[in-house]
């Protein structure tokens, strides 16, 4: 099925300070392995694996860079002071947290770099991208300014792209980017229909989740779908449902997932799932292919911990479709039976499964889908991206040396005291921006 329109899968690049502090209120992955051990190594080349599946079914790649940490920077801001030594102490004696949120890696969750409108969709014809303010959590609160210089010198053709300021960083306008957008079209390359997920809504305060923070809010999501020049016709805005928020369903992409024009979802993803499908399939001007899961299929919890709707499916270029689903999704029999169900199923496209070992990111909450940026595009915006960041056998060579030599083995909390630990995390990000022809991405760099 050749076409000069295709997804392309910005994956973020795993940096060398991956660790686990449960610092994500809500994210129950993030909460049990809080203090465990990580392996930094190990979960970048896992990245690049998947990355590497991904190409080797002849889909396109290419790559996010991880963000400058520890950031220093913050505890300086914050009233720390000292060589660094003295600096990552001080951090530590005043509140660990703070400490964590200054080496978090959260910035390898791409999903939740920015929301991204494709052409066909926007009123100027340009790709819009709007990098996500995260001000939800603090060590994800400082994602937004080396997301947009990134995203700025990825996407700097102005006939091609518009990279827009992040919303107005206030809790009113809380946007966690593509985590919860959803972008359904007859096939890549027409114009789609833009689901925007939100679970808060301040005119609407009744029924919102009890236990965990709900992340995204309605005005974001309108205001996005009015700066990426969204035909209103063409929208339609959902509610997550508070009962998911409160199992564990911090971002819409753990509960629900679309590609063309299949959406996958459980039952108790949305407040309102029976006009919802009506509203996206009365733009598109076709019925959806719907994958529901029930609760008798399995439940909420069953969802959260297998992360099956953090697939990403997939158009192969036969025009079949693929789910890359995380390998905890087969160690729950409820969930791997719906699976062998759902590629058995000849009513929708999906026909492959590939299940992969993403564990590290996994045990921060953080599945397939939700390390990758979404960006469909034309073969002539394709060309107008920055090369350096497109996937080759030889950039995934370059990418496993550099990750071998120079990422650590293990962290620890108590590392995060490590001067040194702290120094050559950034040295070794001064080598990446060479690899990946970024130069001065990086506050050190300037
Ligand atoms: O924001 N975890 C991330 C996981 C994000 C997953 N992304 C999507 N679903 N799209 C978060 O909660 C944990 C960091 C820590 O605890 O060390 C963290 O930030």
């Amino acid at each position: 099925m050749p076409t000069d329109y295709q997804e392309v899968n910005f994956d973020g690049l795993i940096g060398p300070t991956h660790n686990y502090a449960g610092l994500s209120a809500g994210n129950i992955a993030s909460l049990s392995n809080a203090g465990g051990t990580s392996k930094p190594k190990a979960a970048a080349l896992q990245g690049l694996a998947k990355m590497k599946t991904l190409m080797d079914l002849g889909l396109k790649q290419a790559i996010l860079p991880p963000q400058q940490r520890p950031d220093l920077t913050f505890l300086r801001n914050i009233g720390f002071t000292g060589n660094n030594a003295q600096l990552l102490a001080q951090a530590h004696d005043a509140d660990p947290t703070l400490l964590a949120a200054a080496w978090s890696a959260s910035s390898m969750w791409a999903a939740n770099a920015a929301t991204v409108s494709p052409s066909p969709d926007t009123k100027d014809h340009k790709v819009h991208l709007t990098p996500a303010n995260l001000v939800s959590n603090l060590h994800r609160s400082r994602e937004h300014p080396t997301t947009t210089a990134a995203l700025r010198m990825i996407f700097k053709d102005p006939t091609h792209f518009t990279v827009h300021d992040p919303l107005p960083r206030q809790a009113r306008f809380a946007d966690e980017g593509a985590a919860n957008h959803v972008r359904f079209a007859a096939s890549h390359d027409q114009p789609g229909v833009e689901l925007f997920v939100y679970g808060v809504d301040i005119h609407d305060p009744a029924n919102a989740a009890r236990n965990y923070p709900s992340r995204q809010t309605r005005a974001a999501c309108q205001a996005l779908a009015r700066t990426h020049q969204l035909d209103p016709t063409r929208v339609v805005f959902a509610r997550q449902h508070p009962d998911a928020i409160d199992a564990g369903v911090f971002h819409n992409d753990v509960i629900a997932t679309g590609n063309e024009n299949v959406f996958m979802y459980h039952e108790q993803a949305f407040a309102t799932s029976r006009s919802l499908l009506t509203d996206l399939a009365s733009p598109l001007g076709q019925p959806l292919i719907t994958i529901e899961a029930q609760d008798s299929d399995f439940s909420l919890q069953d969802a959260v911990t297998s992360y099956l709707f953090n697939s990403q499916i997939v158009t192969l270029p036969n025009g079949s479709m693929a789910l890359i689903a995380p390998l905890e999704a087969t160690e729950n029999t409820r969930v791997k039976t719906f699976i062998d169900k759902t590629i058995a199923d000849p009513s929708n496209p999906i026909n492959t499964v590939h299940y992969l070992d993403v564990r590290e990111s996994m045990r921060n909450g953080g599945g397939p889908a939700c390390l990758r940026l979404r960006v469909p595009l034309s073969n002539n915006e394709l060309a107008a991206v920055h090369q350096g960041v497109i996937m080759t056998n030889d950039l995934l060579t370059k990418l496993t040396d550099f990750v071998t030599r120079t990422y650590p083995d293990e962290i620890t909390q108590s590392d995060l005291l490590d001067p040194t630990l702290a120094q050559s995390c950034i040295d070794a990000l001064d080598e990446l921006t060479q690899i990946l022809d970024l130069p001065n991405l990086y506050p050190f760099q300037q």
